[in-house]
């Protein structure tokens, strides 16, 4: 199986983030993709695809956002990473008046995701990566390929970062895998949290398939998104499948979601699977409750690779430095 990553995915680094109130060390750091890099020898360098394929999925003007936010806080006096503090809520009019405490705002749901010197580029290549190794699979016929993606994606919505998520990786992937006739294309999302912002985007959309397995939205982030009853809408209806399950998920009670969802993805005929991987399902993840062990990982796989449909891999969350490379390791071994 061929890994993508690009050195410049290290550059964004922001230096802390609140949690439970209080200021902590950034849990998106460098040293996870350091961790998942130094596992394996051979990587293979990522491609420049621009800005359309980036287009097809995010709001121009989010995007301008996202490039020049950095600069814009610099600009108006300020110091370290961009944060916003005032957020547009349901039925406020849009305002495009480009103060940048205002569009911080408008541009994200939470307060988790600043925006550091280093993050346009970060993200940029991040989704470079995920293009990258749909252009290998595509031209190879590889059967897998794995994009480290960092930042990670599936937090990101069409107009809107948060999660530590600022450009939807797997988004972009699915629709250049469309766009290239690979389809019908699914997402299997499997990060420890909701992945709301690859279910906004194609919430709607009938072409798309995407199920999500995850920490109950009830007790667990992203709170608003990811409960059974969302199903997807208008031409989407039925095309968006979620199974929250309960803090303390161990691998055994996992299984049977992940055979659930794999034979919605199968029934449904998709011929390209992207898949968002998440270690922080992981029994040492500092920021999340369920109990699987590195083992059960490469049975997950081995369960997905079973579809015998190409699929894509690409990282999104596991904060758990010490065990993050061996358990991104375990997982890519199962395919
Ligand atoms: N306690 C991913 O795994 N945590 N994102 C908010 C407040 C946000 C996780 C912190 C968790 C986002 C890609
Ligand atoms: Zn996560």
């Amino acid at each position: 199986m061929k890994l993508f990553f690009d050195e410049r995915q290290t550059l964004h680094a922001p230096l802390r983030e609140l949690h439970n109130g209080d200021w902590v060390p950034y849990a998106e750091n460098v040293e996870r993709p350091r961790a998942i890099v130094s596992q394996f020898a051979d990587w293979q360098p990522v491609r420049d695809f621009g800005m359309a394929p980036l287009l097809a999925v995010h709001d121009a003007g989010y995007l301008a956002f996202l490039e020049r936010a950095h600069g814009a806080w610099l600009d108006a006096g300020r110091s370290g990473d961009a944060i916003g503090y005032t957020f547009p809520i349901r039925r406020r009019r849009p305002l495009g008046f480009g103060r940048i405490d205002a569009e911080l705002g408008a541009y994200s749901y939470d307060a988790g995701t600043p925006v550091a010197a280093g993050t346009w580029q970060s993200a940029y290549w991040s989704a470079q990566g995920a293009l990258t190794a749909v252009d290998h699979l595509a031209a190879s016929g590889d059967a897998h390929s794995f994009a480290l993606c960092r930042p990670p994606g599936h937090h990101a919505g069409r107009d809107y970062m948060g999660g530590y998520c600022y450009l939807n990786n797997a988004a972009i992937a699915a629709r250049a895998a469309q766009a290239r006739g690979l389809g019908p294309v699914a997402i299997l999302d499997i990060d420890y949290h909701h992945g709301n912002g690859t279910q906004d985007i194609f919430y709607d959309d009938p072409a798309v398939f995407f199920a999500s397995i995850h920490a109950d939205p009830c007790t667990d982030y992203p709170f608003y998104w990811g409960h059974a009853d969302e199903t997807g809408e208008g031409e989407g209806a039925g095309r968006t499948l979620n199974l929250p399950l309960p803090r303390g998920t161990d691998g055994a009670s996992y299984a049977p979601a992940l055979d659930q969802a794999l034979g919605a993805v199968s029934n449904w005929g998709a011929r390209f699977l992207v898949v968002s991987f998440g270690a922080d399902t992981h029994s040492s993840d500092p920021i999340s409750s369920f109990a699987l062990e590195r083992d059960d990982y490469a049975i997950m796989a081995g369960r997905i690779a079973a579809l015998g449909v190409p699929t894509l891999i690409v990282m999104e969350g596991g904060y758990a430095v010490g065990d993050l490379g061996l358990n991104v390791a375990a997982f890519l071994s199962g395919f």
